[in-house]
C-alpha cells in the first residue's frame, strides 16, 4: 500500500491533511478523499491513475488539461461565478506537470467540490438537467483547437470489442465459455446490427466529435438545489460518435435496477427518464447534430448496454483481469443485467423514435 501522504506532499496543496479516505464507486481508479484542517483551504480529491489501463498517462492528462483549460475560459468569458466548482481543477506539482509517478504508481489530485452530490439513480427532472449538461458539455468542446488523443484506443469501437470478445472466447484463458453460451448466441445475433456506427463513419456520414465517454449518471455532479455543477471522470474524453454520451447515459440513468442488479425482474428501460434525457439533450445539443445522429439515437440507447454486456461477459471470460470485482461470478451478473436491459430497450425502440421526432418536428415548428 503506498504512503498516501507521502504522495500528497508531491503535490502544490495549502493546509494540513487531517484525513484520508476511499471515496466513490468508480470501477477503474483508486479514489480518496483528502481532508485539511484550515478553513481556507479546501479538501482534495487524491486518485492512482490505472496504468494499465491508461498506458499513456502523459497523453491522458494533457486531454483533461485541454479540456478543462478550454471550459474555465469559457465560463470565465461568460462571467459565471464559483467556476472551481464547474470544472475540474487539478493540483500542480513543483515541475508544472499535473500528476506524479511513486514507485512505479502515478498519481493525481484535484480540488474537492464542497456541497455536492453524485447520484445513483436519478427522477426525471435531473435526467433532463443531465442531458442538458452532457449536450452542452459537447457543445463547448466543438470549438478546442487542440486535437485530443484516444486515451484508450478503439474504447467505443464496437467491431473492436467484438475483436476482443471472440479472442477470449477462442483462448477461454478462464475455462468459462460452455456456461454462457445462451449469452455468446444473443451477442452473435445482434452483432451485424450493432456495428453500424462503425460502417456509417467508414462511409464518411458519421462524424466523430470530443465525447465524454462515461457518461454514467454518477459521473455528473449536483449542487444542493439538484442543479448540474459539472461533469467529472473525464479520462475517457476523446473522439467518439455523440452515440457515446447519449447512450451510456441512458444505460444507467434509465435502468430502473441497478448496473448489477441480481434480480432481473427489477431491471428495465424507464421511459420516463428516456424522455426527459432526451428533450435536455436534443434542446442543448440538436443545434449541431446530424440528422443521421438524431435518426439514431435509439440505435444508440441499445449499443451502449449490448457494449456493456459484450465487455463485461469479455472480462468474466478473461478471468475478470479489467473491471473491480466484489464476488467471483460479478461480470457474469453484470453481463446477464445489462442484456436485461437490453431487452427492454429493443422492446421500446418505437415509442423511442415516435418521441424523439415529436420533439425534433415541435423544434422546427416553432422556428
Ligand atoms: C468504467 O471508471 P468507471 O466506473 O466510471 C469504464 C466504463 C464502463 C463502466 C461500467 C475506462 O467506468 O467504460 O462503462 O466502468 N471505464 C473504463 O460501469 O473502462
Ligand atoms: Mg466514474
Amino acid at each position: 500500500m503506498a504512503d498516501l501522504k507521502d504522495i500528497i506532499s508531491h503535490f502544490n496543496v495549502t493546509g494540513t491533511v487531517t484525513g484520508i479516505t476511499p471515496f466513490g464507486s468508480g470501477l477503474i481508479n483508486d479514489t480518496y478523499k483528502v481532508s485539511t484542517r484550515e478553513d481556507g483551504c479546501p479538501d482534495y480529491i487524491l486518485q492512482r491513475i490505472n496504468h494499465n489501463i491508461f498506458q499513456n498517462v502523459d497523453m491522458l492528462q494533457s486531454n483533461i488539461e485541454a479540456v478543462t483549460g478550454h471550459i474555465r475560459k469559457k465560463l470565465e468569458n461568460a462571467g459565471e461565478k464559483d467556476i472551481d466548482r464547474k470544472v475540474l481543477h487539478f493540483i500542480g506539482t513543483p515541475d508544472g506537470k499535473t500528476y506524479c509517478r511513486s514507485d512505479g504508481e502515478w498519481w493525481r489530485m484535484m480540488v474537492f467540490i464542497p456541497n455536492a452530490h453524485t447520484y445513483e439513480t436519478v427522477n426525471p427532472k435531473f435526467s433532463y438537467y443531465a442531458g442538458k449538461a452532457f449536450g452542452n458539455f459537447q457543445s463547448m468542446l466543438s470549438d478546442l483547437d487542440k486535437p485530443l488523443g484516444e486515451t484508450i484506443p478503439d474504447f467505443h469501437n464496437m467491431e473492436f470489442r467484438l475483436k476482443q470478445f471472440h479472442d477470449a472466447l477462442d483462448s477461454n484463458p478462464a475455462g468459462r465459455a460452455d456456461e454462457v453460451k445462451y449469452y455468446i448466441d444473443e451477442i452473435e445475433k445482434r452483432s451485424g446490427e450493432m456495428c453500424k456506427a462503425e460502417r456509417l463513419h467508414r462511409e464518411g456520414l458519421l462524424p466523430k466529435r470530443i465525447c465524454h465517454c462515461d457518461t454514467k449518471v454518477n459521473n455528473m455532479m449536483f449542487d444542493d438545489n439538484g442543479d448540474v455543477l459539472c461533469v467529472i471522470d473525464l479520462d475517457t474524453v476523446m473522439p467518439s460518435y455523440i452515440f457515446s454520451d447519449y447512450g451510456d447515459f441512458l444505460r444507467t440513468g434509465a435502468n430502473t435496477g441497478a448496473e448489477d442488479d441480481r434480480n432481473l425482474d427489477n431491471v428495465n428501460f424507464d421511459m420516463e427518464i428516456f424522455e426527459a434525457f432526451t428533450k435536455g439533450y436534443l434542446e442543448s445539443a440538436g443545434s449541431f447534430l446530424l440528422p443521421v445522429e438524431i435518426e439514431n439515437l435509439p440505435y444508440a440507447a441499445a449499443l451502449f448496454p449490448y457494449m456493456q454486456c459484450v465487455r463485461f461477459l469479455t472480462d468474466y471470460l478473461n478471468g475478470d483481469t479489467y473491471y473491480k470485482i466484489q464476488y467471483p461470478e460479478h461480470n457474469l451478473v453484470r453481463t446477464k443485467a445489462q442484456f436485461k436491459l437490453l431487452r427492454s430497450v429493443e422492446e421500446n425502440t418505437d415509442r423511442m423514435r415516435g418521441y424523439i421526432d415529436n420533439v425534433t418536428e415541435n423544434k422546427f415548428a416553432d422556428k
